[in-house]
């Protein structure tokens, strides 16, 4: 059942307005570790501005302020008509990791699945014989996926891999398989290095209805070339997370500024 706001009226923890702390800050703090604990699930309504400047007796910006926090590291969401509700908080990808959507869902202890869309073999046309380096019309297995994790789908997946480098990897039911576990244990291949491009864009009509999520909302869009380290391409592919589910992060490598 979801909570009202009323439950929150009722004393909530003092804060400490004498300290450096920020007071929108403890607020929005104590309201993470409610969503943490279990005490404030996803889809529970979260209290209004209103209701929170009453409760912690602060301003409205103050309360603003947390509530707008918790919306921007992907705790709650806004919509009209429905107040302020707990999310699911957003996953973190760090783009300078190479791991595949499988390994990445089990390190954070969530169940990775996927729906196969399609599975087919192209000849290689339009840009695809120069990024995957073979020859035009030469055989490529093409993915699409929808990428799940815990129940909740999380990302579509398009990919191009060449067969002449991987032959008989058609053969393979990516219903159930890992892509990049085939590709280690079956054929030996290490994803060393990618050139990656970010881009945001809105849902299409067929993206929104895939992810559950509304048309044109905003997607996180990550397009690769990952190769081995022998410089053979493995892969060619096209990410779309939903944007409300995912951000992305990186850490800078140390750089001289000119
Ligand atoms: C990741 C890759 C995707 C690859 C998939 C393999 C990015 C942006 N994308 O999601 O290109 O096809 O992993 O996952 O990292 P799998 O091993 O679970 O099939």
């Amino acid at each position: 059942m979801e909570k009202t706001e009323a439950q929150f009226s009722s004393h909530p923890l003092p804060l400490d307005k004498d300290g450096f702390i920020p007071l929108y800050y403890q607020i929005q703090q104590a309201l993470i570790e409610k969503i943490q604990a279990g005490e404030l699930l996803v889809g529970d309504c979260l209290p209004s501005e209103y209701e929170l400047a009453r409760s912690y007796q602060v301003s409205r910006m103050t309360a603003r302020q947390a509530l707008h926090n918790l919306k921007s590291r992907g705790y709650a969401l806004s919509q009209k008509g429905r107040g302020t509700y707990v999310t699911r908080p957003k996953l973190e990808k760090n783009i300078m990791h190479l791991r595949g959507f499988t390994e990445d869902m089990k390190r954070r202890g969530m169940m990775p699945s996927s729906r196969l869309l399609e599975q087919n073999i192209l000849l290689a046309t339009g840009a695809l014989p120069e990024q995957l380096r073979v020859e035009e019309g030469s055989a490529i297995l093409q993915l699409r996926r929808l990428r799940i994790a815990d129940g909740t789908p999380m990302a579509l997946e398009d990919s191009h891999i060449p067969l002449q480098h991987y032959p008989g990897l058609e053969r393979t039911d990516f219903s159930s398989e890992s892509l990049y576990k085939v590709l280690r244990d079956k054929y030996g291949v290490r994803a060393a290095w990618a050139d990656e491009v970010l881009e945001a864009s809105p849902a299409t009509r067929e993206e929104s209805e895939l992810l559950s999520i509304p048309k044109n909302a905003i997607m996180l869009s990550i397009s690769r070339v990952i190769m081995t380290t022998a410089e053979i391409p493995i892969e060619v592919a096209c990410s779309r997370y939903c944007g409300n589910r995912y951000r992305a992060s990186i850490r800078v490598p140390t750089t001289t500024i000119e």
